[in-house]
């Protein structure tokens, strides 16, 4: 007995603790085996041992419960331990990423113009040809709608060349004051190392009452935008033609590759051109029934603005869903 003792003392798991309760308690076991023993006795004799055997059943039980107790105790901490999960590791390095540079470009674009409290906006990819063409002064004649330029459904409708439709259907709803960007999938029949048929603009239209909008207005907000993008470059403002506005430049950033010393990338310019601009012209406005309105608007594709920032020389590879070129970035 003093033996079984020691061995529930020394249990090192519940499966050896198991297996001495059943040495003493088992069918065989040495405390059972001492109850059998019990038949052959009588009178005064049988009690005194029928008690003896009680109490050490009793005691052994009580000890193995709170062995058994102490060793649950014990596993269970063993294997909240190893079971631990870390939420804060990081996933495996090959699939970290900050996302493919077009949505990546896009959204820090967004995140800029949202901060000066411009509305996020977004239309049809298939549109009419009031809202993609007349409206923005591209009478019928124009180039721009020929069809080896844009995408044509029957009944006049297309794939939207620019998301200028999305600027006219908000001046539609609303009414003055207007700050928004629209960003999104455009469509041209072009395929080149620099073009696809499909590729993204983000577009931003400023409305306000009378001539509160103004060029200086564009120029600054504009400038400090391409700062934000590329940090430390020089901005420039060209004059430049779109049918929308009236004036219109084109805004052009010192070579990021070559920092305006000239190289293949800006031509040995020492620029490169970046975005549109201009001051709405009043025929866009009569086309949505404003009055008495100043505005300017601005466009950039994504594409171009993701290939300096990411450094990417072939714009198809935006389009590869290639796993070993997006996880570079
Ligand atoms: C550009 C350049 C200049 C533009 C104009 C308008 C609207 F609808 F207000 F007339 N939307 N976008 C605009 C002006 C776009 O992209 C290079």
């Amino acid at each position: 007995m003093n033996t079984l003792i020691q061995k529930l003392h020394n249990a090192k798991n519940s499966q050896e603790l198991e297996s001495i309760r059943l040495e003493a308690l088992g069918k065989k076991g040495l405390i059972t085996q001492k109850f059998s023993e019990l038949k052959a006795l009588e009178g005064e004799e049988k009690r005194q041992f029928a008690q003896t055997i009680n109490t050490l059943k009793q005691e052994f039980e009580t000890l193995h419960n709170a062995k058994k107790l102490e060793l649950q105790t014990q596993e269970l901490q063993e294997s909240l331990k190893q079971e631990k999960i870390d939420v804060s590791l990081f996933t495996s390095r090959s699939h970290r990423s900050l996302g493919h540079p077009i949505s990546y470009t896009k959204d820090r674009i967004i995140d800029y113009f949202m901060q000066l409290g411009y509305e996020l906006r977004t239309g049809p990819l298939i549109e009419d040809d009031f809202h993609n063409f007349s409206a923005l002064n591209l009478p019928e004649y124009h180039p721009a709608r020929d069809m080896q330029d844009t995408f044509y459904f029957k009944d006049n409708m297309l794939l939207r060349t620019h998301t200028s439709p999305v600027q006219i259907r908000t001046m539609q709803e609303q009414t003055p004051p207007i700050k928004m960007i629209c960003p999104g999938p455009t469509f041209r029949r072009d395929y080149d190392l620099t073009h696809t048929p499909m590729f993204h603009q983000v577009e931003g239209l400023v409305v306000d009452k009378g001539n509160q909008a103004s060029f200086a207005n564009l120029k600054f907000t504009l400038e400090d935008f391409l700062k934000y993008i590329f940090g430390d470059v020089k901005v420039r403002f060209r004059s430049s033609f779109f049918p929308f506005t009236e004036p219109s430049a084109e805004a052009d950033i010192s070579c990021v590759f070559c920092a305006g010393k000239g190289c293949r990338v800006c031509s040995d310019t020492g620029w490169l051109e970046v975005l549109g601009c201009g001051v709405v012209d009043e025929y866009v406005f009569e086309a949505v029934g404003y009055k008495n309105v100043s505005g300017y608007a601005f466009g950039m594709g994504i594409e171009r603005l993701a290939m300096l920032t990411c450094g990417v020389g072939d714009l198809r590879s935006f389009f590869e869903t290639d796993l070993r070129v997006l996880e570079q970035f």
